[in-house]
C-alpha cells in the first residue's frame, strides 16, 4: 500500500534565488500538508552520506559539493500517495525534461541544481525524514 509521507529538500539554488516561498506555496497547493520543516546547511560529509547510494556514480563528488554550497530546507510532507504524487509535482531530474508547471521546470537551473529533492520509495522517505528530524520535529 502507498504511504502518505515523503520527505523533500528545497536545495542551495532555489534557496539561493529566493524561490523557498514561491516553492512552498506550490507544495501546499497541491494539497500536502508540512509535517516537519528546517532551513540548515550541510557539510560535504553530510551531504555524502545523505547521497551515499550514489557513491559509485561518476555525479557524486560533484553533487556533494553542491549541496553543502549553500543553505537548503528539509521537509517531511503528508497527502494521500505522497511519493508518486510529490514526483509529479516536482518533474523529472533533468528540468529540459520536466513538464511544464512542475517545480522543477519552473525553477532549476540544470540537472545537478534541480531546485528540489523527492523521495523515490516509502522506506527511502523514512531513511531521509530521519536523517534530518527527530521524532519531536514532526507535527
Ligand atoms: P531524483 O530522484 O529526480 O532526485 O534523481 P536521482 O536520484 O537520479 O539523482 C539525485 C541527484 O543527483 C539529482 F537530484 C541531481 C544529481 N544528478 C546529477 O547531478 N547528474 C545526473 O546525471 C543525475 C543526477
Amino acid at each position: 500500500m502507498a504511504g502518505n509521507r515523503t520527505f523533500t529538500m528545497i536545495k542551495p539554488d532555489a534557496v539561493g534565488a529566493g524561490n523557498t516561498g514561491a516553492i512552498i506555496k506550490m507544495i501546499q497547493e497541491a494539497g500536502f500538508r508540512v509535517v516537519a520543516m528546517k532551513k540548515t546547511h550541510l557539510t560535504p560529509e553530510l551531504a555524502g552520506s545523505f547521497y551515499a547510494v550514489h557513491k559509485e556514480r561518476p555525479f557524486y563528488a560533484d553533487l556533494c559539493k553542491y549541496m553543502s554550497s549553500g543553505a537548503i530546507v528539509p521537509m517531511i510532507l503528508e497527502k494521500d500517495n505522497a511519493i508518486e504524487d510529490f514526483r509529479k509535482l516536482i518533474g523529472a531530474t533533468d528540468p529540459q525534461k520536466a513538464e511544464a508547471g512542475t517545480i522543477r521546470a519552473l525553477f532549476a537551473k540544470s540537472i545537478d541544481a534541480n531546485a528540489i529533492h523527492g523521495s523515490d520509495s516509502d522506506e527511502n522517505a523514512e531513511i531521509e525524514g530521519n536523517f534530518f528530524f527527530s521524532q519531536f520535529e514532526r507535527f
